[in-house]
């Protein structure tokens, strides 16, 4: 099988690293070994500065968020074009803590940016580049927060009021409903479940590939 580009989507605790882990466990089983992580935003130094700007603002200044999504598509064209594509090339499989998807979701439901732009954007950014699979991770805003903020400080994101989240998640349901591609997990389940799910999916689809 060629590589393939695999994508974990979901709100913030939903287990997106958890998630990155077991799907690498799976495709290992498979027999895939040549694997490369990214996140977005960052993946590269430069992308990594970007996310660095993106979460914490510089002082008190407020980022406009027109240029708070030109930021991210910077961090995600430099991610793409310099490690993603490469590694698919070269027959590799990528895992990506998050992509696109992320901006529609958070920039378009949740910020209320035009999705008009963004589709826009996306489409003279990265073309009709996309992941071949994207699980995603739904958990309600509340539980996933909840999960996060054992670790402290929380960034600019996850300050967000709990509408903007609600927005934001419909957006990932809605965009799963849509797009074959996307298959929804409930993270709100215990470890063992969620990991199960996952399994279940990825194996299933990973068959599909190699009947094709
Ligand atoms: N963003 C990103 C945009 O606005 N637009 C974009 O285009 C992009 C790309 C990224 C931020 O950027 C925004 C979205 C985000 O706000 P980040 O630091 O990368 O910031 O944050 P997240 O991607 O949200 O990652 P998190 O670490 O917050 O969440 P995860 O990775 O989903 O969760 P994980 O796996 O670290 O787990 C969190 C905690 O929950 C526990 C884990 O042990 C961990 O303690 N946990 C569970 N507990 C109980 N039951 C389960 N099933 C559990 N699964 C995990």
């Amino acid at each position: 099988m060629n590589g393939k580009f695999i994508v974990i989507e979901g709100l913030e605790g939903a287990g997106k690293t958890t998630a990155c882990k077991i799907v690498e466990k799976i495709l290992r089983e498979h027999g895939i070994d040549n694997i490369v992580f990214t996140r977005e935003p960052g993946g590269t130094p430069i992308s990594e500065k970007l996310r660095d700007l993106f979460k914490r603002g510089v002082g008190q200044e407020r980022l406009n968020i027109k240029a708070e999504l030109l930021i991210l598509y910077a961090a995600r064209v430099q991610l793409v074009e310099t490690v993603i594509k490469p590694a698919l090339k070269r027959g590799m499989w990528v895992i990506g803590d998050r992509h696109d998807l992320s901006s529609q979701a958070y920039q378009g439901a949740g910020r209320k940016i035009d999705p008009q732009l963004i589709l826009l954007l996306r489409n003279m950014i990265l073309g009709d580049f996309s992941p071949d699979l994207t699980l995603y991770l739904d958990i309600p805003h509340l539980i996933g927060l909840k999960r996060v903020n054992a670790r402290g400080e929380l960034d600019r994101i996850e300050q967000e009021v709990s509408s903007f989240f609600t927005r934001t998640r419909a957006c990932y349901l809605e965009a799963a409903a849509l797009d074959a591609s996307i298959m929804t997990i409930d993270a709100t389940e215990p470890f063992e479940k969620v990991t199960e799910s996952i399994y279940s999916c990825v194996s299933r689809w990973l068959q599909q590939q190699k009947d094709m």
